[in-house]
Order: C-alpha cells, then sequence, then structure tokens
C-alpha cells in the first residue's frame, strides 16, 4: 500500500514537473521490457479505422507505444494531440493493448475529466477496459459504447494519475460530421475511408 502511493506520488510529481517545459517527443527511443509481438504491424492510422458493420468504427489504442510522455501515450500520442472525431451515434470499438509490464487501461470520459485525479465511471456505457483503475499489463482486452451524445471527450488512461500526466487521446463526437475523420498531431485531420 505504501510502496502503492509512493508510486502515485512519484507519478504525480513526475506529471507536474512533466508540464514546464513539455517533454520533447522521444522518437526512436523505447521502453525496455515491451512485449513487442502484442503489437506488431499496428501504426498511430489504427487508431481509427471502419467498423464491423456501417455507423461503427474501431479504435486501437496501444499504450506504452513508445517513449514518449514517459510510455503514458496511445500510439505515441498524449495530452489530447490526436484527435478522433465522430458522427454522433457512431458505435466505438475498442481494442486496447497494453505491452509493458506497468499497468495501464482505457476508459472514455468527459474531456474535462482528464485533468482531475479522480476517475469517473465511462461516460458512455460499456465505454472501460474490465478494472480500470488497476489496469493491465501485458494484454489486451476489448470493450465497445455507443457515442449517443455530442461533446468533445477523452480515450483515457484509468490508472490512478495517468490521465493527468497526459495519458489520453481526444474524441470529439460531432453531430454535424457525416464521416469519422482521425487527426495526429499537427497534421491535418484525415476522414475515415470506408
Ligand atoms: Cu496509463
Amino acid at each position: 500500500m505504501i510502496a502503492r502511493l509512493f508510486t502515485a506520488f512519484a507519478l504525480l510529481a513526475s506529471a507536474l514537473e512533466a508540464q514546464t517545459p513539455p517533454p520533447a517527443h522521444q522518437h526512436g527511443a523505447e521502453i525496455p521490457g515491451l512485449k513487442k509481438e502484442l503489437f506488431a504491424g499496428i501504426t498511430a492510422q489504427d487508431l481509427l479505422r471502419p467498423g464491423s458493420a456501417p455507423g461503427s468504427v474501431k479504435v486501437t489504442l496501444v499504450a506504452t507505444f513508445n517513449a514518449a510522455n514517459y510510455g503514458m501515450n496511445f500510439n505515441g500520442y498524449s495530452h489530447g494531440k490526436a484527435i478522433i472525431e465522430v458522427p454522433l451515434g457512431t458505435k466505438v470499438e475498442v481494442t486496447f493493448i497494453n505491452p509493458s509490464p506497468v499497468p495501464h487501461s482505457a476508459i472514455v470520459i468527459d474531456q474535462a475529466d482528464a485533468k482531475k485525479l479522480q476517475m469517473p465511471e465511462p461516460f458512455f456505457p460499456g465505454g472501460a477496459t474490465p478494472k480500470h483503475l488497476m489496469g493491465q499489463t501485458m494484454g489486451k482486452s476489448q470493450f465497445s459504447f455507443t457515442a449517443d451524445e455530442a461533446g468533445d471527450y477523452a480515450l483515457a488512461c484509468g490508472f490512478p494519475s495517468h490521465a493527468v500526466a497526459g495519458h489520453w487521446i481526444a474524441l470529439k463526437v460531432n453531430a454535424e460530421a457525416k464521416t469519422a475523420s482521425l487527426k495526429l498531431g499537427d497534421q491535418a485531420a484525415v476522414p475515415l475511408k470506408p
């Protein structure tokens, strides 16, 4: 328990430190101990793919994809720098993969809650990996939810202190949008090809 608290405080301290200045992207750098076969061939573009049926999308989230933000990233992105936009009513099918020995998880929350230490329940029913507060290591899980309310959300790590340290990407549910799109960092948003 003490050790766990200490870890949480250490992570929080590093999160606060990380705010000024922002951590440099560490392209090419690697976190040791990753089970690489769990995410072989997966790229940042896999954050958004067509789903199994019309009106659905597939989202593949790889925690600790690389060393960016101390591994607290999804497919290399953190702090909401990747933006998935979907039309209102889209069914979002998420595959979560954590190849690392450090626990992570995934949960859909109101974007404002990504800045809070306390993690709420998933905003949309079904929108989280099992036991998102405990996270999981070296494994994969799936969940899906229907984005039936427009707004700005986050696909965040639910492990204590990770979201506030930047372990989240943005999910925008747009009532005006006709197609889903993916925006990675400073690049232009790319519409999803069916
Ligand atoms: Cu995490």
